[in-house]
């Protein structure tokens, strides 16, 4: 299947909002990968089917998950807005049949990152933050962080990402924090 047909499957699961996100997510992770090294066309693919199940129903979404043999973690479970990228990743590989699993992963990841992220892994993370519609406070920072590496910018989104979170008293995916202290022992590092 080419980048027209997963556009065109896409567009008519989502809201028009969120196909412009997505499109626009593909068109940052194009960027990106062109800039660091990442492969491109799976970039481009990734970046587009990323949020494939966001709109879908609960049900539907624990279903694929189930069919695909994935185990929740119990703050998984406990939390819903993480169930799109895990369901999204399940619905490319059962129903799109995508086989690779760096694109499989980056779609499972995209939301909570997780600890040994790949490069393309972290050019999807980034890129969902980035992309030219985002315009909450602090999306400026981490974009002038993509300037300096893969590496700043993921330390940038997660710090964000956590301390959003813990201001609203929300449950913090523990994916999270293992992405955040290997970007933060890579910054230590450096010094
Ligand atoms: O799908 P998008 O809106 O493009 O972006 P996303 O996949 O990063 O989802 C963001 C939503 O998920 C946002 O409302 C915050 C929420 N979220 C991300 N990580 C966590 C989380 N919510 C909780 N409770 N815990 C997390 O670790
Ligand atoms: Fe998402
Ligand atoms: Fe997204």
């Amino acid at each position: 299947m080419s980048v027209k047909d997963y556009e065109e499957i896409i567009s008519k699961r989502m809201k028009s909002a969120r196909f412009k996100h997505s499109k626009n997510v593909s068109k940052e992770a194009v960027r990106l990968a062109k800039k660091y090294g990442a492969d491109v066309k799976k970039a481009e693919v990734a970046g587009i089917l990323h949020d494939i199940t966001k709109e879908s129903p609960q049900e539907e979404q624990f279903e694929i998950i189930e069919r695909a043999g994935i185990e929740f973690t119990e703050t998984e479970r406990n939390t819903p807005k993480l169930w799109h990228a895990i369901s999204g990743s399940a619905y490319i590989k059962l129903v799109l049949g995508i086989d690779d699993e760096d694109i499989i992963n980056s779609v499972r990841y995209h939301t909570t990152g997780r600890a040994g992220m790949s490069l393309l892994e972290k050019v999807i993370f980034i890129a969902d933050f980035t992309s030219d519609e985002r315009d909450y406070d602090g999306v400026e920072k981490i974009r002038k962080a993509t300037d300096k590496g893969l590496d700043e910018a993921m330390i940038e989104a997660l710090s964000f990402t956590i301390c959003d979170l813990a201001e609203r008293k929300l449950v913090i995916a523990p994916d999270t924090f293992y992405a955040y202290n290997e970007a933060a022992a890579v910054k230590a590092k450096k010094k």
